[in-house]
């Protein structure tokens, strides 16, 4: 398979165009569990509508498929517990009025822990054999977990970010990931939130004040960008 060089192919994005280098980024799929996006686990316990995330699959599915055709590093997260619930605060666990709590036995097995059917990955966008899968005990998927170690090794520097929900796990993702250097880029069709005016303002404060967390781009942009390097190509790195 041909290689390709590093060299940066701008996405078009907010707050101007994004310099994405094949050669050092990767695409970040955050929480895209059962437990967020079916009925019956924690997402659905807190009183939200799983449906308003559910839009986001197909577009991140083909997102997903060119990436993982160039031969782009694809990285996973989930949040959970463990089944002692010894990694989650108080704080966390005892918060709100839901109608279960985490680790509470639900449709999909114990809510938001750890290899229960409900907090894995759903099915269309299943992790294949060297996707790494980074399971962390908060919102944000540095904390608490080898996310930057693993990012490090791999060389990249730039973020590709999706996954759910916007304003929870991405933002705290995408702070924490550009407190660290990292440049991040998110896609906008391919993040989800249960709140329409959240969905909303979470984007434009990445990209607000010159990109004072990163930039914002469709799926479209992104695959456009990518498109010079065809198709089943390896992406020298
Ligand atoms: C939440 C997440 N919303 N993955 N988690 O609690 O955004």
């Amino acid at each position: 398979m041909p290689a390709h060089s590093a060299q940066a192919l701008p996405v078009a994005a907010l707050p101007g165009p994004f310099p994405l280098n094949p050669a050092a980024m990767a695409l970040v799929l955050i929480d895209m569990q059962r437990d967020f996006l079916e009925p019956g686990g924690f997402g659905e316990s807190l009183g939200n509508d799983v449906g308003m995330l559910r839009r986001t699959i197909e577009p991140l599915r083909a997102v997903l498929a060119a990436t993982r055709s160039l031969g782009l590093p694809v990285l996973h997260t989930r949040e959970g517990h463990l089944p002692d619930l010894s990694d989650c605060p108080p704080s966390k666990l005892n918060r709100g009025a839901p109608s279960r709590r985490i680790g509470d036995p639900g449709p999909n097995g114990r809510i938001l822990i750890r290899g229960e059917y409900g907090h894995d990955i759903i099915d269309e966008l299943a992790p294949v054999a060297g996707e790494p899968v980074i399971d962390k005990p908060g919102k944000g998927a540095f904390y608490g977990t080898d996310f930057g170690e693993v990012l490090a090794v791999a060389g990249v520097t730039q973020l590709v970010v999706t996954g759910v929900t916007t304003e929870v796990c991405v933002h705290t993702t995408v702070r924490e990931a550009n407190d660290r250097g990292f440049d991040c880029l998110v896609l906008s069709d391919c993040v989800g939130s249960y709140f329409p005016e959240f969905q909303q303002a979470g984007l434009a404060m990445i990209s607000a004040q010159g990109g004072i967390f990163g930039w914002t781009a469709s799926s479209a942009d992104y695959l456009a960008a990518l498109a010079p390097l065809g198709s089943r190509a390896a992406v020298a790195r």
